[in-house]
């Protein structure tokens, strides 16, 4: 064995740590160089180094010259199925889910004002025994104001407040040609629906927007009177803002209902004081008169019910219709309605159903 140099026992154990400290293809590569490489590698230089072994040491020493290269050639083989292995695992480790981890929070979406205040008056309603009807936006001058008794030099029908198409159709003004197609196409009474949906007019400030929210109501029966009316709307007003709400009506005119009505509510900012809750003052919501207007409604014209094939003489109705728009300001105290059509999520995030 040449002096100085380490033995094959020495260098079989040496092999042994270097390979247990590589970790990657790159380290396998410079091992395997530096112990197998055919100029510079250890073990050729083992084999060059017989010839300064003693003659009769030659034999053991090429035999454990030997094992050091088995060892060596296992060794690396052993090393190279680590390796892939390792690489599997770290690429499994990357593709699997770590449940462990904690979740990430989806993102909530929320209703809009608009459709939550629909969502709770239709709920009202529906316990009284109403159901929803839908119709076209797109309308026709009979459903929209014709059957409704409007004159035909009315105002309303003006091109200052409908959006007329081509060919005499018109974007509906309210939702009330619902109703009269509801009684048109009846297969019994009584009827009890409420329409909401979009509805447009040419107007567009600060106080109105081109295209609203409304929701029209509708009952038709025998023997249905204005009490039966208040009863109707006192009830709902309850249910939709509070119990000790206040309700009046106003006589009002409108085509298709006699007698017609507005109603006001005591103002649910001042409780009807008129005074601004924030210390004197006048409240500015209700502009001090402790009231505001929240609905029309009336006793459905005789000549309405008897267009759509009611007999007047026997049946009688109400209806009402409010915006739902202004409803949804008055709840989240949204003061200008172009807040509503802006989609921005500021005034989406700030409504909890
Ligand atoms: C209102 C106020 C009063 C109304 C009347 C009818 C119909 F079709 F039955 F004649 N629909 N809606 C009505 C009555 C609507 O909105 C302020």
């Amino acid at each position: 064995m040449p002096s100085g140099a380490a033995s094959p026992a020495e260098l079989t154990a040496r092999f042994a740590a270097e390979a247990a400290a590589v970790s990657d293809r790159l380290g396998y590569e410079g091992l395997r160089l530096a112990w197998t490489g055919r100029k510079k590698g250890i073990l050729r230089a083992m084999l060059a180094g017989m010839k300064d072994v003693a003659p009769q040491d030659r034999r053991e020493y090429g035999q454990a010259v030997n094992e050091l290269k088995r060892a060596v050639e296992t060794g690396l083989e052993a090393l190279a199925q680590r390796l892939a292995e390792e690489e599997k695992a770290a690429a499994r480790r990357a593709a699997t889910l770590d449940v462990t981890l904690p979740g990430r929070r989806p993102a909530l979406g929320s209703l809009h004002p608009v459709t939550v205040v629909n969502r709770d008056i239709e709920a009202i309603f529906a316990e009284m025994g109403y159901s929803v009807a839908e119709g076209p936006e797109v309308e026709d001058d009979y459903h929209n104001f014709e059957a409704l008794n409007f004159p035909h030099d009315h105002p309303a029908r003006d091109t200052q407040d409908t959006f007329f198409l081509n060919s005499g159709a018109l974007l509906r003004t309210h939702t009330s040609p619902v109703q009269i197609r509801t009684m048109l196409a009846r297969t019994e009474l009584p009827i009890r629906i409420i329409c909401p949906g979009k509805v447009y007019r040419n107007d567009n400030d600060l106080r109105h927007s081109p295209m609203f929210h409304q929701i029209e109501g509708l009952a038709v029966a025998e023997g249905i009177t204005v009490g039966d009316l208040k009863g109707t709307l006192e009830a709902f007003i309850h249910r939709l803002f509070s119990a000790d709400t206040g309700v009046r009506l106003r006589p009002s005119f409108f085509p298709f209902t006699e007698p017609s009505a507005e109603v006001d509510i005591t103002c649910p900012f001042c409780g009807g004081s008129g005074a601004s809750l924030q210390g004197g003052g006048a409240c500015g919501v209700c502009s001090a008169t402790g009231w505001m207007e929240i609905l029309g409604c009336g006793m459905v014209d005789p000549r309405v019910l008897a267009e759509c094939g009611i007999d007047p003489d026997i049946y009688t109705g109400f209806a009402f219709g409010l915006g739902v728009d202004r409803v949804a300001m008055i709840r989240y105290g949204i003061p200008n309605i172009r807040m509503l059509f802006e989609n921005d999520e500021r005034l989406l995030r700030q409504v909890q159903p």
